[in-house]
């Protein structure tokens, strides 16, 4: 459906500083137009939703328009990188697309552009870097400042703008994303949107800083200022100075910026918690009326009246088109959960990456040497490719995968992070929407929590509502029998990978480490390599190069055997295979034994054909029972094979316990040999 086109005085998206000089209208008059757009369809959007045109709730940004204008206009779009908060409507018809687009985008129709499965503001347009909010605050900063760190690796002299709110500065991921960019110096514009109140709760009851949040800049080794957002003009001066200066520098730095709710959180919120008078004292300091009265002193009344009436015109029209525009069809959400595959990359045909060793011979390699010549394979031929995590530097990580990493390919190529795993994760993801591919290694697959809503909130449903690639490898050392106790032996799986939009690949052998590090690499979504840290030392066995590497998306077939189908993973695979020696030899029963290798997506055709075959099925796996891996394997391997089962599947997992400490305890807690053994015997009983 074509869009309205744009009334002159939105023609232009840009602010230069000299436009701004005293005596020259043309930039405050541009501010001028933007803000009272903003306001106008903010107003509309509301107005609408009350109609019940518009679901869900929106939160308004009136009062906002101050910052998050001049600051969109002022910004340099062809290389900037930014996140608006829930306030920044203005400064998203400001960035990219068309008003029509951000209407389609709160109608949630067939046009929108998150296809309707996203409301409201969540919305961005990540070709344009403007990367679109998740609601969970304080999230987006990291990712801002990895799409930033991404486009100065790229030779492009780019600010990253994130943005939080008064009440999202007691998040945990602002800390952390402030210290990261300080410490990797990043040059992000970090700005507080300081509007007094956290949905119903004043700053008072947030926090004892008052309203000096912006010397919390100090902390973290940067500048910081206080910007009161009632004269447009100097917001719009500061801001050019500022932005000027982080963009020289290099260096982030912090505004605390004084703005405005004029209307409640949201468009539910009557705001009866307020004092008497105090919205009439919001409004009176309103930046908007205020800019509009200066302007006219200079260009007349008339003038303002005409620009006014033109927008009100073309907004009524904007209206009109994006609700004539259809109702989205649910077709093909499923297809977009994960971007395709692309084709595989060049790789140099050999396990090292010197193109004169085609011909090598395998290499006897434990499964940590196969992942450690997987990442050196990596970082040589992928120039894209970035190696994070603790201590993974000159230390070579807590199980030496990275050994000599960054001797061989230095920084800012492989570096250690500090131990802030959600704001590296959301880094990462700034990385990835920007072109780079990351790896990130966890210390223990455990401290994955920490970034849990990076990775299953904000990396995993990415492609869904963006339709943008996030191509991440998450390296999870995991896995218990090494008395680590609780917090360093989960199998997080499960957990992780109920999630939509999340890869997994748990090999167990140091050949399918090599190639499963190669196919998570060149996928274009985040996918979790769960590494089994007893696996990382448990014998070498020869690694080649195979160039049917992208095999470890399937099933491996272990041994054959007739009795029943046995399917595991990880270092179980291990065990089912000597227990299933034992059954051949003892019992005469031959299991036809299957190692998933893939858990996410399940790839489940030639175990189904077993089951089908055999009329038996074993599922075992290491993590606990109770919601573990294994219902689901039982649940779809029996859903359409019920009628071939000779007997109830046997399911095999640990206990449901946290992770016992002592190896008394923790042997009684975990699949053993003798454990399944018994179990299986029992059953055939
Ligand atoms: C981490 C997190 N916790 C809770 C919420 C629910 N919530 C949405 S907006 C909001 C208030 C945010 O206050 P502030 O950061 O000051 O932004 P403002 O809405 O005032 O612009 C809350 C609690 C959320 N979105 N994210
Ligand atoms: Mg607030």
């Amino acid at each position: 459906m074509a869009f309205p086109s744009l009334p002159s005085v939105l023609a232009v998206r840009d602010v230069r500083a000299p436009e701004l000089d005293p005596g020259s209208p043309d930039g405050l008059l541009r501010i001028y137009a933007w803000m009272q757009f903003a306001r106008s369809a903010d107003n509309r959007i509301l107005d609408l939703f009350r109609q019940g045109l518009i679901k869900g709730t929106v939160t308004g940004g009136q009062g906002n328009e101050g910052l998050i204008v001049p600051l969109a206009l002022l910004a340099d779009k062809t290389v900037d990188v930014i996140s608006f908060s829930h306030r920044g409507f203005g400064g998203h018809l400001v960035w990219s697309g068309h008003p029509c687009d951000h209407l389609n985008q709160y109608f949630a129709n067939a046009a929108s552009p998150t296809r309707a499965r996203e409301g409201n503001i969540h919305h961005g347009d990540p070709a344009a870097r403007s990367l679109p909010m998740i609601s969970h605050l304080g999230a987006m900063l990291s990712n801002v400042a990895g799409a930033t760190d991404s486009q100065r690796r790229l030779g492009r002299p780019a600010v990253g703008f994130g943005f939080f709110g008064d009440g999202s500065s007691s998040t945990g991921d602002v800390h952390e994303t402030l210290n990261l960019a300080s410490l990797l110096s990043l040059p992000v514009l970090f700005v507080i949107e300081n509007n007094a109140y956290a949905y119903s709760t004043p700053t008072c009851e947030q926090f004892a800083a008052g309203t000096e949040l912006w010397k919390r800049a100090a902390g973290y080794g940067i500048e910081g200022v206080s910007l009161d957002c009632g004269d447009t003009a100097h917001v719009a001066r500061t801001l050019a100075a500022t932005i000027e200066k982080v963009r020289t520098t290099g260096r982030p730095f912090l505004i605390e910026a004084h703005t405005l709710r004029l209307r409640g959180h949201a468009a539910y919120d009557t705001g009866d918690y307020l004092r008497p008078g105090e919205a009439e004292g919001f409004f009176a300091r309103d930046p908007l009326p205020r800019l509009r009265s200066t302007l006219a002193a200079g260009l007349g009344a008339a003038r303002l009246d005409a620009v006014d009436a033109e927008l009100a015109a073309f907004l009524e029209a904007c209206v009109k088109t994006s609700l004539a525009t259809p109702r989205p069809e649910p077709a093909g959400m499923e297809l977009d959960v994960f971007a395709p595959t692309p084709a595989p990359l060049p790789w140099v045909p050999s396990l090292r990456s010197d193109p004169g060793a085609a011909a090598e011979p395998p290499e006897t390699l434990n499964a940590a040497q196969a992942l450690n010549l997987g990442l050196r394979k990596i970082l040589a031929e992928r120039p894209e490719s970035i190696v994070l995590g603790q201590d993974i530097g000159t230390y070579g990580g807590a199980f030496k995968v990275t050994e000599h990493l960054l001797r061989d390919f230095g920084r800012p190529r492989v570096f250690n992070t500090p131990l802030a795993e959600s704001a590296c994760t959301g880094y990462a993801i700034g990385l990835a929407l920007n072109g780079h591919r990351p790896i990130e290694e966890f210390q223990f697959a455990d401290f994955a929590t920490e970034a849990a809503t990076q990775v299953t909130l904000n990396a995993a449903t990415m492609r869904f509502r963006s339709g943008a690639a996030c191509p991440l490898v998450l390296r999870l050392p995991c896995g218990g029998g090494l008395t680590f106790g609780s917090f360093h032996s989960q199998e997080l799986e499960s957990f992780l990978l109920s999630m939509p939009g999340l890869k997994g690949l748990y090999p167990s052998t140091p050949q399918d480490a090599f190639n499963a590090l190669l196919a998570a690499y060149e996928d274009d979504n985040p996918v979790v390599l769960f590494e089994h840290k007893a696996l990382y030392r448990r014998g070498r066995a020869p690694v080649a190069w195979d160039p049917n590497y992208r095999d470890v998306w399937n099933p491996r077939h272990v041994r054959a055997g007739d009795f029943a189908t046995v399917v595991t993973y990880g270092e179980m695979v291990h065990l089912a295979a000597e227990v299933a020696e034992y059954f051949a030899g003892e019992y005469e029963a031959g299991f036809d034994l299957f190692d998933l290798r893939a858990l996410s997506p399940l790839r489940l055709d030639a175990i189904r054909a077993s089951v089908a075959r055999t009329g038996r099925l074993i599922v075992l796996h290491e993590g606990r029972r109770t919601h573990g891996f294994g219902a689901e394997l039982v649940a779809r391997l029996v859903e359409e094979n019920f009628a071939a089962l000779k007997a109830a599947p046997l399911r095999v997992g640990a206990l449901d316990l946290p992770v016992p400490f002592a190896p008394e305890l923790e042997q009684a807690f975990r699949p053993t040999k003798e454990k399944l053994i018994d179990a299986i015997a029992a059953w055939m009983g």
